[in-house]
């Protein structure tokens, strides 16, 4: 459930991006709760390699991780950005309670749903945890930082989450974050490493069809919320890999030539036999593009974390 604010945020950008050319809808708007649920189902997936990458690395080097973060004195916030289901951080969460480090952990999450399933899995597995979850858009959550405590901050953005970021906003995005943070704050960001495009592309449209249905979701959402009349079986998704930008792509393609009426607008929207809506962009990254879009944005890299394949790195940041 979304406040009166939040609909009409959601409505108008909607609207936006249906009347754009080529459309788009934001990737932002796929976890409700069951676009959460269905998240959950495509990490377990065997083409997706991300979330076994990122496991791997934090469940191999916690130790090495964890020193890297300097934490091992002082008390400080572990704040987690899209915290999800929380399966990865509680390794690192569940190290420092064995070596009695005094932290708070400060998820945020958009995702009331997915918070209440971390916050009660967190006290059971975890009874002497300190948490302060925080429900909201970590754009906005972000400026009350600063105000909110003088500890130090460790800040993890895990999950390959800054994929959903084009090049340009992911440097916005970091400078916003630098911009509240102190010298001995530390930024732990994972990202997903470029790779055999096939690798890529199987990731994005698995064999079983959950992440089509993933996408799917969100007309599902636009219907019940906004009031719309998307024929879901009338839209055919559609993932694509460009090894030189990087970029993985995925669509929604109007299966044939259609008239969508969305009643909290009060507006139809035509789509063409075949017309796209750009639905989301997950970034692959090089290591040089990491190197660069550290310095671009006020933080040297202090450290890199990859798996045995190289699928995936989790690069530790220091401001600059
Ligand atoms: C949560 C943004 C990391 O882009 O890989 C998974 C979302 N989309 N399958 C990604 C997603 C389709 C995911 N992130």
């Amino acid at each position: 459930m979304q406040s009166p604010i939040q609909q009409n945020i959601f409505a108008d950008d909607v609207r936006g991006g249906l009347s754009a050319a080529p459309k788009f809808l934001s990737s932002k708007y796929f976890y409700d709760d069951e676009g959460s649920r269905l998240f959950q189902e495509i990490m377990k997936l065997p083409e997706y390699y991300l979330t076994k990458s990122e496991y791997e690395i934090l469940s191999g080097q916690t130790k090495e991780i964890c020193a890297a973060f300097g934490a091992e004195t002082g008390e400080f916030d572990l704040i987690e950005l899209g915290a999800g289901d929380g399966a990865k951080t509680s390794l690192l969460v569940d190290f420092f309670l064995k070596r009695q480090t005094d932290f708070t952990y400060v998820p945020i999450d958009i995702s009331v749903e997915a918070l209440k399933c971390l916050t009660e899995k967190f006290a059971a597995q975890f009874p002497n945890l300190s948490i302060q979850a925080e429900q909201g858009d970590y754009f906005l959550t972000l400026q009350t930082f600063k105000s909110k405590s003088a500890r130090r901050k460790i800040i993890l953005f895990l999950g390959s989450n800054i994929g959903n970021f084009g090049k340009a906003q992911a440097q916005d995005f970091f400078k916003s974050l630098r911009a509240v943070m102190n010298d001995d704050d530390r930024l732990f960001i994972g990202f997903d490493l470029q790779k055999d495009p096939r690798t890529i592309v199987r990731a994005y449209d698995d064999a079983q069809g959950v992440t089509a249905e993933f996408n799917l979701n969100l007309l599902t959402r636009i219907n019940r919320e906004l009031g719309a009349d998307f024929n879901r079986a009338e839209f055919s998704h559609y993932a694509s890999y460009h090894p030189i930008e990087g970029a993985a792509r995925s669509f929604l393609l109007s299966r044939r030539a259609q008239t969508v009426f969305v009643k909290t607008l009060n507006e139809t929207f035509e789509f063409a036999a075949w017309e796209p809506i750009f639905m989301e962009i997950s970034q692959k990254y090089s290591p040089e593009m990491i190197e660069e879009l550290a310095h671009a944005s006020g933080f040297e890299v202090a450290g890199n974390f990859t798996d045995d394949k190289k699928f995936y790195v989790n690069s530790l940041w220091k401001p600059i």
